[in-house]
């Protein structure tokens, strides 16, 4: 049977509905967004909780028009399912499908590009200006999280909002949830706000107030005459006590965000009042789903699901993750040494730092989604002679560069770094792949860098980075599963800037081509080694180890042994480690071709990892096919 969903390609649409008919589109969004996520995977709970809110927002304003900008855009399921892509909803995170975030390529309707979280008061902020400076007439309205309310930039959008007076509305879609729950004194606030007994004598004195708020037309009149419930809701903007007012926004709420008629009456009221406007709106993670109500957390971003049941389709008998690894080995470490602690930027799930919440609290800190100031803190931490451990993704550690360079390196403090989802993070796409960091930290000096072949290096390489180093240093991990090798029990530090050879170290020397395979591509070397043998090309694989320092001693002797030199690395071609082989090479005028295999210069979309790495090149058979090309000539024997 058609659906109200079906019918919808424009939200203007939306306006022609009844009030049962936009309830009855809510459960239609809300099913098709569990349908689709449970074989997909993806974000579900933020969704869940944000159609009310998108269905509310779209019958206020007029998008395109109107520029509507979602923060993060993880949220954004119901924004795409009524501005005409609900047909192509069932591609969403697949290659070639819809985008998993909002991208303004993908449709008018998506005003900001995203997926890192609190840029979207400070693009508002820009669009409201503009909007201003060249004498136009339009509503420009952020959506942000009381998640991303913690990252710097948010603050700083507010702090320079408040200020400028221009015409803005804020909504802070209040869950009371980041991924995990929530911190920070700004989120306590939020709490307060909602619990506070100011609110709800002002809930009680609601009727005065709506008739007392000056808006167009007879809006007052219709809105005094809605159902009790939704009268209740309404509060005065507050003049004093509210952070944000006392920061120069018109402070509105808090109201239910899952009453769609209430919304909208607040959100008309917002178009006509002047200066920038904060509306705090309450819902509920996973709404309308029990298993992501009552496990918002771990319904967060959910890979492939029962829907039936809620439960997790997981692999059976699959090696652990990379993050596991780090979870684990972190809280094996931080039980028999007080000095070092495990600093998360609101991804505990993420980088297995949820083990050390769990068994190690008091060696463990959520800085909210603030990867600048982790990075301070754990610098400040440093100086005090404590070892921190900045679990951080690759993709998110970009924010931090100046920290990572001013507050880290340039005092050489001992702060490690472990840079989870480094290289092609698949489904998530674009702005996510962890393709940059050697790029970023590589120019840094003092700057460790290395990266694991498996996870059993990954354990060793994070007790090195710990008790090996004395300076920054960083280890990239890759995103999922490990290999599945066997994991060594004790510890062992690995002598800083020495790689290993993963063939037969004896016939090293009389190879026609040396590859080098960076972290998680040192097993795509070594395959391809063993492939191009059985072609009578003799190829020697390295596992290098390190980025930073290279082993300059067994690199410059392969090279000029070979004459051939390979390098792939899960990261972009320009500046990582093929670059670095380069330099050396160069450096020491060895003058012998050299392939560099990583991404070329190009922003690289969503779609499985496998299919990525084959797209790009980062392929044991692409190796194979650039090493005939090179050596074909020199083939001996
Ligand atoms: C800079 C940055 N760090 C970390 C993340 C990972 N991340 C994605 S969603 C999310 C939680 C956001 O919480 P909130 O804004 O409250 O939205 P909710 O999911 O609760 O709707 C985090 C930490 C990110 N997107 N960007």
């Amino acid at each position: 049977m058609a659906t109200i969903l079906d019918t919808i390609t424009s939200p203007a649409q939306l306006r022609g509905l009844s009030p049962e008919q936009l309830e009855q589109l809510a459960a239609e969004m809300r099913r098709k967004i569990i349908q689709t996520v449970s074989a997909n995977g993806g974000h579900l709970a933020p969704n869940l909780g944000t159609i009310e809110l998108t269905l509310a927002l779209h019958l206020a304003f007029d998008a395109p028009r109107d520029q509507i900008v979602w923060d993060i855009g993880h949220q954004a399921y119901p924004h795409k399912l009524v501005t005409g892509r609900a047909a192509k909803f069932h591609t969403i995170k697949q290659f070639g499908g819809l985008s998993g975030y909002l991208r303004r390529d993908e449709s008018p309707y998506d005003a900001f590009g995203a997926s890192h979280a609190s840029t979207s008061i400070s693009a508002a902020l820009g669009m409201a200006v503009a909007r201003d400076l060249e004498g136009k007439d339009f509503n420009v309205v952020a959506i942000i999280g009381d998640g991303a309310l913690t990252g710097g930039m948010a603050l700083e959008a507010i702090n320079n909002a408040g200020a400028m007076g221009h015409k803005l509305i804020v909504i802070i879609n209040d869950n009371d949830k980041s991924i995990s729950d929530n911190v920070g004194a700004l989120h306590r606030h939020l709490g307060n706000l909602r619990a506070s007994p100011r609110y709800r004598k002002l809930r009680a004195a609601a009727k005065h107030f709506i008739e007392d708020i000056p808006v167009v037309g007879d809006l007052a009149a219709e809105v005094a005459g809605r159902t009790q419930r939704s009268m209740k809701e309404f509060v005065l903007p507050s003049k004093s006590g509210v952070i944000f007012s006392e920061l120069g926004f018109t402070f509105l709420g808090p109201f239910d965000g899952h009453d769609i008629s209430l919304m909208v009456d607040v959100f008309e009221k917002a178009k006509q009042l002047d200066g920038p406007i904060m509306i705090q709106v309450i819902t509920r993670k996973g709404k309308g789903y029990a298993p992501a109500e009552q496990d918002a957390t771990k319904f967060h971003g959910p890979g492939a699901f029962d829907p039936d049941t809620g439960v997790m389709i997981k692999k059976v008998g699959a090696p652990p993750t990379y993050s596991d690894v780090v979870g684990d080995t972190l809280v094996e470490i931080c039980k028999r040494d007080r000095n070092v602690v495990g600093i998360t930027a609101a991804m505990a799930e993420g980088t297995g730092l949820n083990k050390l919440r769990a068994k190690v609290p008091e060696q463990y800190f959520d800085q909210g989604i603030a990867e600048q100031h982790s990075v301070t803190f754990a610098a400040g931490m440093a100086t005090q002679g404590i070892i921190p451990v900045a679990a951080i993704y690759s993709t998110f550690l970009q924010r931090a560069y100046d920290q990572v360079l001013h507050d880290v390196c340039v005092q050489n403090l001992h702060v490690a770094f472990l840079l989870d989802r480094a290289g092609l993070v698949g489904e998530d796409g674009q702005t996510q792949h962890g393709l940059f960091d050697i790029g970023y930290l590589r120019p840094m000096p003092n700057m460790h860098l290395m990266a694991p072949k498996d996870e059993n290096e990954l354990r060793q390489m994070i007790y090195t980075a710990i008790y090996g180093v004395n300076g920054p240093v960083a280890v990239r991990l890759p995103r999922g599963a490990g290999v599945g090798v066997e994991m060594e029990q004790t510890f062992a530090p690995l002598p800083i800037g020495k790689g290993e050879i993963l063939t037969d170290p004896a016939e090293a020397d009389r190879a026609d081509v040396v590859i080098l395979g960076y972290g998680d591509m040192a097993l795509v070397g070594k395959k391809a080694a063993d492939e191009l043998a059985e072609e009578g090309i003799r190829a020697v694989a390295v596992n290098p180890r390190w980025a930073k320092p290279l082993d300059e001693e067994l690199i410059l002797r392969l090279a000029r042994g070979t004459g051939h030199v390979i390098t792939i690395e899960n990261h972009m071609a320009a500046g990582g480690f093929g670059s670095a082989v380069l330099e050396l090479l160069n450096a020491h005028e060895v003058l012998v071709p050299v392939k560099i295999i990583g991404v070329k210069d190009a922003f690289i979309e969503h779609g499985s990892v496998a299919k990525l790495k084959e797209l790009t090149g980062l392929t044991a058979e692409n190796v194979k096919a650039v090493a005939r090309r090179m050596v074909r000539s020199t083939v001996r024997g």
